[in-house]
């Protein structure tokens, strides 16, 4: 016979065991992504923007349960940095290498140099090669010294390329050092943190096409001088429908200059008002950039360009379309999430191929 204090304390040990079996009602449960991705040996990420990551729970727990890694979408942008010259704000980009740190995240750094989000001083400042060369080693050392073994790989150079043409663009660095500042740019970067994985980051350049061809020129060249260049990321803000189909191959051909290659900013915009036949096709579309990373050996992730729909930068930059990531504006899932999980469950990692250079074999 049981004693009735024995009783109570079978009681008390079932309830406890359940309440850490149970979910907790009002949390989502922890989706099988990161342990999938991990199996094939890349990253699932997200770009964060850092008031709800810091303000709003329901965000910060589909960041940690669905992705291995984080990017900021905005907070590590010079504009925000270095907002004066030689005066830096580290809160935002403290707060995404915590919560990585903090969750096992990996972080993708972005950007470096950029013709975008500078700020007024830089942009409007009238520097000569020398003194310009000086902010720039200057801003590297302060941000990836900052965070030197806990930011893996750098966007270096970001859109180096006009909009919509093959030209190197005509920014700032170009201007005023040259062709030659992007090699200048990686050399300086790969000084201030040798370990730290060097990216050209660009848009327009995922499938096929002249653009692609101008990215691989360059890149191959830049290899040919030595420049420490390991990395290519294709952003893939992609439109509904429109989603070449030769990703992978077009990936592979940088693979095999010894490059690792990853879809940095992934996004796949629907134009309004978006149908649930819409959502369900765009999920086929995940999937496919799903599988072709898996497809390349050495590409090494997939980013998502947001958590939520609620946060998207597409409906304020391509009024009329809408419903881009993988959960909605009330951060329920979306079929596109489902595509991902497709992939990943079903999807067969590419072995390595023999490369032709080998800049970068210190993965
Ligand atoms: O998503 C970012 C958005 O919030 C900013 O307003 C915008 C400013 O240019 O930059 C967006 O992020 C860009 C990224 O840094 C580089 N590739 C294109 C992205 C979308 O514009």
């Amino acid at each position: 016979m049981l004693t009735a204090g024995a009783v109570c304390v079978i009681v008390f040990l079932v309830v406890a065991a359940l309440a850490l079996i149970l979910p907790d009602p009002d949390r989502e449960p922890a989706s099988e992504l990161p342990a999938l991705a991990r199996s094939h040996g890349i990253d699932l990420g997200v770009a964060v923007a850092v008031n709800p990551l810091t303000h709003d729970s329901r965000y910060r727990d589909l960041v940690t349960d669905h992705y291995t890694s984080v990017t900021a979408e905005n907070t590590m942008k010079w504009q925000y940095v270095q907002p004066e010259r030689g005066t830096f704000d580290w809160s935002g980009p403290d707060a995404v290498v915590n919560h990585a740190g903090d969750h096992g995240l990996s972080v993708r750094g972005h950007t470096l140099l950029w013709h975008n989000q500078l700020p007024d001083w830089l942009a409007q400042g009238s520097f000569d090669a020398e003194e310009l060369r000086a902010v720039m080693r200057e801003h590297f050392g302060a941000l990836m010294g900052r965070y030197e073994g806990r930011v893996a790989s750098w966007d270096v150079i970001n859109e180096p390329f006009e909009d919509d043409s093959p030209r190197l663009r005509e920014n700032l660095w170009h201007r005023t050092l040259g062709e030659d500042y992007v090699a200048e740019a990686l050399r300086t970067a790969h000084e201030t943190d040798p370990e730290a994985r060097l990216y050209i980051n660009e848009f327009g350049v995922e499938g096929s096409g002249e653009k692609a061809d101008a990215l691989y020129e360059l890149a191959s060249d830049l290899l040919d001088q030595g420049v420490p260049l390991h990395g290519i990321g294709f952003q893939g803000h992609f439109v509904h429908g429109a989603v070449p189909e030769d990703l992978a191959e077009n990936m592979r051909r940088f693979a095999e200059l010894g490059l690792d290659v990853e879809i940095s900013e992934l996004d796949v915009r629907v134009p309004e008002p978006a149908t649930t036949e819409d959502l369900e096709a765009q999920a086929d579309e995940y999937r496919h950039v799903l599988e072709s990373c898996l497809a390349v050996s050495r590409c090494v992730g997939v980013t998502v360009w947001g958590v939520a729909d609620a946060h998207s930068w597409i409906p304020e930059w391509f009024p009329g379309y809408t419903a881009a990531l993988p959960f909605d504006d009330d951060y329920a899932p979306k079929p596109a999430l489902g595509g991902m999980i497709q992939a990943l469950s079903r999807g067969r990692r590419a072995q390595p191929r023999a490369t032709t250079r080998t800049m970068s074999g210190r993965r």
